[in-house]
């Protein structure tokens, strides 16, 4: 029985921070290209509004002629009640469309979105792929939906969470992202802060963390394990996106690096492939990862990547004990040095708001961003993602005081801390960003700067009007 499904990135907003950009619906073609090679008789459609530059009008067209089967849509915390937006305009057009929603956001809080979302039909809990299929081929034949492993779903009326689903043992075995799909807008994917106007795509090398920081959705979506593709197919993947789409700016989504396990396999493979600085790659680190591997930084630098960020988080020991970061005050010193001894940018990521957190305390951790000398900061407030241990304490104790799913986006503050109201703390992120971004020798430095990247980063941010931009959102 042939059928259809629809994918939809809806119109949302972007994280400012980072400027002006367009990445593209990567988790929608990871399950497409899925979708599409183990189930080859369904037609597969790929919506990316943002690309389109269109709006909910427009989902609802499509919708329409399309007539699809299924449609799925994702996103993070920030975007839940988007996603739901979609799911309610498929059921408007027809109560037969089967709705599908999934990612992190959507699998912490299950029970909750079927409770509060009911033209949801359905939550792929964890990871996507495998259950995806098995689900549209389980209505396609009429059988038992409890039968498949990671939903939640309704069942007379209650909500049922099915077993887990066991991980995909090689990543290797999945397609490479349907960008085909979205082959008209590839023009429009850009990074104007990382990458100018170059082409900006994304990849997955891998997924997950054996870490367990306690603000981090990541290590218990992915059940603690860190999985990762071969050397090989990074590289080949890379390549393809290159050659195929001209892709050159890409961004690796991997959770946690992990240099030691296939840092030279990665080398060597993209050297093979003369990768140089025409290709630039950028990917999120831990700061003992870098300050322990310090060779194998230089030498992918030497394949293009050129941008890390590291999760600094905090200078307080005490601090990092309590987001149970398992790395040291002092590996983020090591980091940053040794990024900017090897030409690799380097951003810094620092977290104030916890329960501990005075004024005097942020200050502190304001004095210890600006004398890391990272390439460019970006302070967030702690934000209790669903899912996270910080969640589930700030629940118990009563200390979540905005419920409001879109402002979880580690700009808006949503807690207070011992001693600042929730307003003091958003005060204290506006402060990192008016002493961080309004420092005129900081400014004059990053714009004359020798580094290419640090030149175009200051000169982007200048114009962006960071501190404007953010009071206008809060
Ligand atoms: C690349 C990236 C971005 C890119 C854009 C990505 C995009 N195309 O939209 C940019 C830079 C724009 C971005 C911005 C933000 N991001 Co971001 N981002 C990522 C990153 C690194 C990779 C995302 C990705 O592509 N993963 C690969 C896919 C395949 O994995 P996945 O999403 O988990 O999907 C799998 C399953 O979960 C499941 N699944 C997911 N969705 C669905 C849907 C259906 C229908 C089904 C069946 C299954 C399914 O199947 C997939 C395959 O198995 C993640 C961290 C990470 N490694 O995931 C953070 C992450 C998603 N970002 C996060 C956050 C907080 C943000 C920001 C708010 C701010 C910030 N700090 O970056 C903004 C919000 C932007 C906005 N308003 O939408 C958090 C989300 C936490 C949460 N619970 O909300 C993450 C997890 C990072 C973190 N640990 O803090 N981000
Ligand atoms: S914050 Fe980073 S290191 Fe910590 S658990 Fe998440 S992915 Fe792992």
């Amino acid at each position: 029985m042939s059928s259809s499904i629809l994918f939809v990135e809806p119109p949302k907003d972007y994280w400012f921070l980072m400027g002006e950009y367009l990445p593209p619906p990567t988790i929608l073609l990871v399950l497409a290209a899925y979708v599409e090679r183990e189930l080859p008789d369904m037609e597969v459609k790929v919506i990316d509004c943002q690309a389109e530059k269109k709006s909910w009008d427009y989902v609802q067209r499509v919708i329409e002629s399309m007539s699809p089967s299924f449609v799925a849509t994702s996103g993070f915390t920030c975007n839940a009640y988007v996603c739901a937006r979609v799911a309610q305009m498929a059921k408007g057009v027809s109560q037969d469309i089967v709705t599908i929603v999934g990612g992190q956001h959507f699998t912490a809080v299950a029970e909750e979105s079927l409770r509060d979302f009911p033209e949801i039909d359905y939550i792929v809990r964890g990871e996507g792929e495998l259950t995806l299929v098995e689900l549209i081929k389980t209505i396609r034949g009429g059988g038992d939906m409890g039968k498949v492993q990671g939903l939640a779903l309704r069942n007379n009326g209650e909500i049922v969470n099915t077993p887990d689903r066991p991980l995909i043992e090689n990543l290797d075995d999945l397609p490479y992202p349907a960008y085909h799909l979205i082959e008209k807008n590839m023009d429009r994917y850009h990074f104007a802060l990382m990458a100018g106007k170059k082409k900006y795509m994304i990849l997955e090398g891998g997924r997950g963390c054996t870490h367990k920081c306690s603000f981090c959705t990541q290590w218990r979506h992915w059940q603690g394990r860190w999985r990762t593709k071969s050397p090989k197919r990074i590289a080949d993947e890379m390549e393809f996106l290159h050659k195929t789409y001209g892709g050159v700016f890409l961004w690796l989504t991997d959770d946690n690096f992990e240099y030691r396990k296939r840092g030279m396999g990665l080398w060597e493979e993209l050297r093979k492939r003369e990768f140089t600085d025409d290709i630039n790659w950028f990917f999120q680190a831990r700061t003992d990862d870098i300050s322990n591997n310090p060779e194998l930084v230089g030498k992918l630098r030497e394949v293009g990547n050129n941008w890390i960020l590291i999760g600094v988080e905090n200078d307080s020991p005490e601090v990092l004990k309590y987001f149970k970061k398992g790395a040291r005050v002092g590996d983020s010193i090591k980091a940053v040095k040794t990024l900017k001894e090897r030409d690799v940018f380097a951003q810094a990521m620092m977290v104030i708001g916890s329960r501990k957190d005075t004024a005097e305390s942020i200050e502190r951790l304001r004095q210890f961003s600006f004398d890391l000398d990272s390439d460019l900061n970006v302070y967030t407030t702690l934000t209790p993602f669903p899912g996270t241990e910080v969640f589930d304490e700030a629940r118990e104790n009563g200390w979540l005081e905005d419920l409001n799913y879109a402002n979880y986006d580690m700009s808006h503050a949503i807690m207070p801390t011992e001693t600042l109201s929730r307003k003091e703390v958003q005060e204290e992120l506006f402060q990192c960003y008016r002493e961080f971004y309004g420092s005129a020798v900081r400014n004059i430095k990053g714009i004359f700067s020798k580094n290419e990247i640090k030149r175009r980063a200051y000169r982007h941010m200048a114009g962006q009007k960071v501190l404007k931009t953010l009071r206008s959102l809060i």
